[in-house]
C-alpha cells in the first residue's frame, strides 16, 4: 500500500490529487510540521530534506512533490503527453518550471510577507514580484490552451494545482485580476471530485493549524542565531 506523508500544504496538495484522480489506494500518513515531526528520525530517513510530501511504495522511498509527481505517473502510464521526444522535453521543461520557479518563489513570498520576524520591503517585494512574473508566464501558457500542456490534463496541471490554491496568501487577493487563465483553470481543477477529495485530506486528522512562537521556533530553525 502506498504511503502518502502529507501535511494540508500546497505541496503534498498535489500528491494526493494525483493519487485521488489515478484512483490508486493509498494510506495518508500524516506529519504535523508545526509540531516537528518532520524532524523525527523515521521522517528523516524517508526524505533527509525534512519537508512533506514524501511517499514510500513498498521498497520504493521517493521526496520532493515533483519527483513523486513524475513517480506516479510514469508508474500508472496516466496523467502523462505522448510519448514523443518533443511531448516529454515540454512536460520537463513546465515540471521543472513549477520546481525551482513556483514553489520556492511562492514559499519566499509569503515568509517574507508573512512569517519573517523584520518586515523588510527588498525582500517583500522581491519575492512577491517574482512570484507574479513565474504565474504571468503560467497564465500566458495556460492562455494557449484548457491545460499546461493542451488540450490534456496531465500531471503539470496538478502540480500547478497545489501552489494555485494558495495564490491568495502568497501574493494578495489582486491575483485573479492579473491572472484570469490561472483562475479559470483552478476553479476547474478544484471543482473535480478529486480534488475535493484531496482537499478533504486536511480534515482526516487534527493539524495544528496556528503559527504560534513554538510553531515559529520549529518551522523557521535559523532564527536561533539570529538571538
Ligand atoms: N521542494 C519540496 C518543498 C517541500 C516543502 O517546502 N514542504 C512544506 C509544505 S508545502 C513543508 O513541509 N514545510 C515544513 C518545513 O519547512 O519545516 C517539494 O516540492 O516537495
Amino acid at each position: 500500500m502506498i504511503k502518502l506523508y502529507y501535511h494540508p500544504s500546497p505541496n503534498p496538495a498535489k500528491i494526493a490529487l494525483f493519487l485521488e484522480e489515478a484512483g490508486l489506494p493509498y494510506e495518508m500518513v500524516p506529519v504535523d510540521t508545526r509540531k516537528g515531526d518532520q524532524f523525527k528520525p523515521d521522517f528523516l530517513a524517508i526524505n533527509p530534506n525534512g519537508k512533506t510530501p514524501a511517499l514510500t511504495d513498498g521498497d520504493v522511498t521517493i521526496f520532493d512533490s515533483n519527483a513523486i509527481l513524475l513517480y506516479l505517473a510514469e508508474k500508472t502510464g496516466q496523467f502523462l503527453p505522448d510519448d514523443t521526444p518533443k511531448a516529454r522535453g515540454e512536460m520537463l521543461s513546465w515540471l521543472m518550471f513549477v520546481a525551482t520557479g513556483i514553489g520556492p518563489y511562492c514559499g519566499q513570498a509569503v515568509h517574507f510577507s508573512r512569517f519573517a520576524p523584520e518586515k523588510i520591503p527588498y525582500a517583500i517585494n522581491r519575492y512577491a514580484r517574482e512570484a507574479e512574473r513565474h504565474w504571468g508566464i503560467i497564465d500566458a501558457q495556460l492562455s494557449k490552451g484548457r491545460y499546461m500542456l493542451g488540450e490534456r490534463y496531465t500531471l503539470i496541471d496538478m502540480s500547478v494545482w497545489g501552489w494555485a490554491t494558495r495564490l491568495g496568501f502568497a501574493v494578495g487577493d489582486h491575483w485573479a485580476g492579473m491572472f484570469p487563465h490561472v483562475k479559470r483553470h483552478l476553479d476547474e481543477i478544484s471543482a473535480r471530485p478529486a480534488a475535493q477529495r484531496a482537499t478533504a485530506l486536511k480534515d482526516a486528522f487534527a493539524f495544528k493549524m496556528e503559527v504560534d512562537d513554538e510553531a515559529r521556533r520549529i518551522l523557521f530553525p535559523q532564527n536561533a542565531h539570529l538571538a
